[in-house]
């Protein structure tokens, strides 16, 4: 594979998941690893700096101290991914959720796109381990998001992505204003405003099976409001301070 590209996996409490997940995509040539770590309690960024230490000028860390978030943990990990000499610029959850092993045909679709999900819901696409609940809500939380901004895409929701270099530099990452998930809507949303070109490829997305999950009651109803937000709202290009930018 002559493509290089950097993978930004943002962490809270997850030192039983890390090692496996890096592990997992050390395996790729030209991959390059960046764990943006919010002070988790439970050690995860001091796992991440041993394997920092392990994979030494391919897996890095960002600590953060400050402002706990998903959003701004990838604000942050973009800014710096982007200072980089990478040709990809990839975002994947911790959890094992999303198969290291799958990482190439998300590469791969990248020659043909400014953004490749790794979606579910095409053909192909599989989710093992949900209860029926958690198939109704994220099956809903798409056709939601789909009806409302118009977005073409089919998983809007995956944290399995990879962007062309170009594609993510033109995103205003200052001007967000969500922090939970609705932080990934909010990008590919405006990816689609700016006439990218989408693609989705198939993944199997697997139930984490260790840790906890941080899907909160705030972050449900921020799921719910951004769609509204972002086809109808005004604040677009209100500026967003973020901490730590580096
Ligand atoms: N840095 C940082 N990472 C976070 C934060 N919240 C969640 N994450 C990470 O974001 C990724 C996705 O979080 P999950 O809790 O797995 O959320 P989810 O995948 O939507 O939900 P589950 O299906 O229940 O796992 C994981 O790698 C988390 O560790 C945060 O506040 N800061
Ligand atoms: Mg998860």
């Amino acid at each position: 594979m002559s493509v290089s590209a950097l993978v930004i996996i943002p962490t809270y409490n997850e030192r039983a998941n890390i090692p496996t997940l890096v592990g997992g995509l050390m395996a790729h040539e030209g991959v390059r690893v960046l764990v943006v770590d919010d002070n988790s309690p439970d050690g995860t960024g001091q796992v991440a700096d041993e394997l920092g230490r392990a994979h030494a000028g391919r897996v890095s860390v960002l600590h953060r101290t400050s402002n706990r978030g998903f959003g701004r943990s990838y604000i942050d990990g973009m800014k710096l991914a982007l200072k980089e000499p990478v040709d990809l610029i990839c975002q994947m959850d911790a959890d094992l959720s999303h198969d290291p092993a799958q990482l190439p045909s998300l590469l791969a679709a990248a020659a043909h796109a400014d953004l490749v999900i790794g979606a579910r819901y095409v053909p192909g696409g599989r989710i093992v381990n949900w209860p029926l609940k958690r198939h109704v809500l994220s099956r809903f939380a798409n056709m939601y998001i789909r009806a409302v901004t118009r977005v073409s895409a089919h998983d809007c929701t995956s944290g399995y992505r990879c962007w062309t270099r170009a594609a993510l530099a033109a995103l205003p990452l200052d001007s967000f204003f969500s922090d939970g998930y609705s932080f990934l809507v909010e990008m590919l949303f405006e990816a689609h405003r700016q006439g990218r070109h989408i693609a989705e490829v198939p993944i199997t997305f697997v139930e984490r099976r260790e840790g906890e999950s941080k899907v909160s009651r705030a972050v449900l109803i921020e799921s719910a409001i951004t769609p509204w937000r972002l086809a109808y709202g005004s604040d677009r290009r209100q500026p967003r301070r973020t901490t730590n930018a580096p």
